[in-house]
């Protein structure tokens, strides 16, 4: 049930210890904007582009942004849906989510009814995950309706974690939302890592080299970086990040 995508992310894991994968918001950039992002963080060496964001954005345009970023990388595209909206045929894969402390049923499995036959169809690989809400959960958490975990209770976000590793989910991604004032504290991952065995995704406000080692220490397999692939300097603060938390954990 692995697949090509999934493995590669394990391999890249095993060797680096902590990786590194860039979020692009569709919302926020035009086609060739995404491309050149994309192009900025390959050569600073993330291991792939994650497309997705909370709110609104065009199928058409979706599809013109995956495809711009595919001709101009090699690097895997991997959905991070919202919503059904948020699949696109021409992405090599899906984090196929769920949203673990969403008090709508439509984030927990509605949305996942609707999409799996899409998934199906257009040939994306599903990549299983268990998606958390931490901190104050910024616009991710108000639209998904979650009850976010506050970051003083760190064995509630492992609670969560552990219970999407029964259910099956190969990932699990703790989510302090974009933009967040204060990134997922070293004490909720560690929590989490602690209990879980399947390999953590940590994401959210982290906009500098320290804040990205400190979640690497703390136990983080992947971080997700979105906002700060916006920012003038993005290039270098990417590979500075790549660069400081490659076989950090402990
Ligand atoms: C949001 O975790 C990601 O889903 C990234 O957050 O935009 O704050 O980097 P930032």
């Amino acid at each position: 049930m692995v697949g090509p995508i999934e493995r590669y992310l394990l391999d890249k894991i095993k060797s680096d210890g902590t990786i590194h994968i860039t979020l692009i918001d569709p919302e926020k950039v035009t086609a060739q904007g995404a491309a050149t992002i994309a192009e900025h963080s390959a050569k600073s060496g993330t291991a792939a582009i994650m497309i997705g964001g909370s709110t609104f954005s065009s199928q058409n345009h979706l599809d013109a942004v995956i495809k711009n970023i595919k001709s101009s990388i090699n690097l895997p595209t991997i959905l991070f849906p919202n919503n059904v909206t948020g699949i696109s045929s021409h992405a090599d894969a899906i984090w196929f989510m769920s949203l673990l402390n969403s008090v709508d049923p439509y984030f927990l499995m509605g949305a996942q009814i609707l999409g799996a036959p899409l998934v199906k169809k257009f040939g994306i690989e599903p990549i299983s995950m268990g998606y958390v809400i931490v901190g104050e959960g910024g616009t991710a958490g108000i639209v998904g309706k979650a009850i976010a975990v506050p970051y003083n209770k760190p064995e509630l976000a492992a609670a969560h974690a552990l219970a999407g590793q029964y259910l099956g989910m190969r990932f699990i991604y703790l989510e302090g939302g974009s933009g967040a004032a204060t990134p997922v504290p070293p004490e909720m991952i560690g929590a989490v890592k602690h209990l879980v065995d399947v390999p953590l995704i940590v994401g959210g406000g982290i906009r500098s080299k320290e804040a990205a080692v400190t979640a690497a220490k703390a136990g983080a397999d992947i971080i997700v970086t979105g906002n700060l692939t916006e920012s003038a300097d993005a290039k270098q603060k990417i590979a500075d990040i790549i660069n400081a938390i490659k076989n950090v954990k402990q």
